[in-house]
């Protein structure tokens, strides 16, 4: 879509710093992160919600969360994360390209909920 941010993203056309690729998944570091290493990902293909997501990129989506949860909170010695969808503009979905967050949590930040990825 030529109007998404995301797939602008994807297409390289606007830049971000990659944190996976793959053929169907990209996953790349939050622009407004609400922690360090706040990491979104996304599949390659536009689809608004996961609602309208086919399941196998779902399955991909979710191998690739999986995956890089562990990674990501590594990588910013976080004992913990938050990963979520706002899925639908009524849930807090600024972005209309399916999108997990992974949130690496600490210890001392304030005991924020999923209720912070909600704007
Ligand atoms: P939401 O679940 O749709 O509310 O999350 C959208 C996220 O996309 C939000 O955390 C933004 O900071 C992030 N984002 C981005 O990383 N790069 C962008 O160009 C835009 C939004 I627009």
């Amino acid at each position: 879509m030529d109007d998404c941010i995301f797939c602008q993203i994807v297409a390289g056309d606007i830049p971000s710093r990659t944190v996976y690729e793959d053929d169907d998944v990209l996953a790349f570091l939050d622009a407004n992160p609400l922690a360090p290493g706040h990491t979104l990902v996304i599949p390659k293909d536009h689809h608004e919600t996961l609602n309208d997501l086919p399941e196998d990129l779902g399955s991909e989506v979710m191998a690739a969360l999986h995956r890089l949860t562990p990674a990501v909170e590594d990588a910013v010695d976080a004992p913990a994360s938050t990963v979520a969808f706002n899925n639908g503009e009524a849930a807090g979905q600024e972005v209309p390209h399916v999108h997990g967050h992974i949130v690496p949590r600490f210890e001392d930040d304030g005991g924020r909920t999923i209720h912070a990825l909600v704007s």
